[in-house]
């Protein structure tokens, strides 16, 4: 099982996912993404769906419209992993690519 991240590991989140941050009472992150309308939205959490279950690690999340609110923890280890970092990475990498055009 993946363990949590040290407090080293925490640092990236000020840096590089300086647009996530901390979940009040849970060892989660969160962001919210808003694209240009739904059918932006939901090709955004097609792709991240499609790489969630390849990573078999899948985030928490709510769409309204052109709106995608995500949270990621690894349940299995109780709070943050590595692969939350990850998932977050290629999620921003995603939307990115969606709000550049
Ligand atoms: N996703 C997340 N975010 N955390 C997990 O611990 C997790 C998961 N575990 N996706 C996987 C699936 C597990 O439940 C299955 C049984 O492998």
């Amino acid at each position: 099982m993946a363990s949590l991240l040290s407090s080293d590991e925490r640092l990236a989140l000020a840096t590089d996912l300086a647009q996530w941050s901390m979940v009040a009472n849970r060892d989660a992150i969160t962001r919210s993404y808003q694209f240009k309308d739904f059918k932006e939205a939901f090709a955004f959490m097609t792709q991240c769906a499609l790489m969630a279950e390849q990573m078999n690690h899948h985030p928490e999340w709510f769409n309204v419209w052109n709106r995608v609110e995500v949270t990621l923890s690894t349940h299995d280890a109780g709070g943050l992993t590595k692969l939350d970092l990850d998932l977050a990475r290629s999620m921003d990498r995603y939307a990115n690519a969606l709000l550049a055009k």
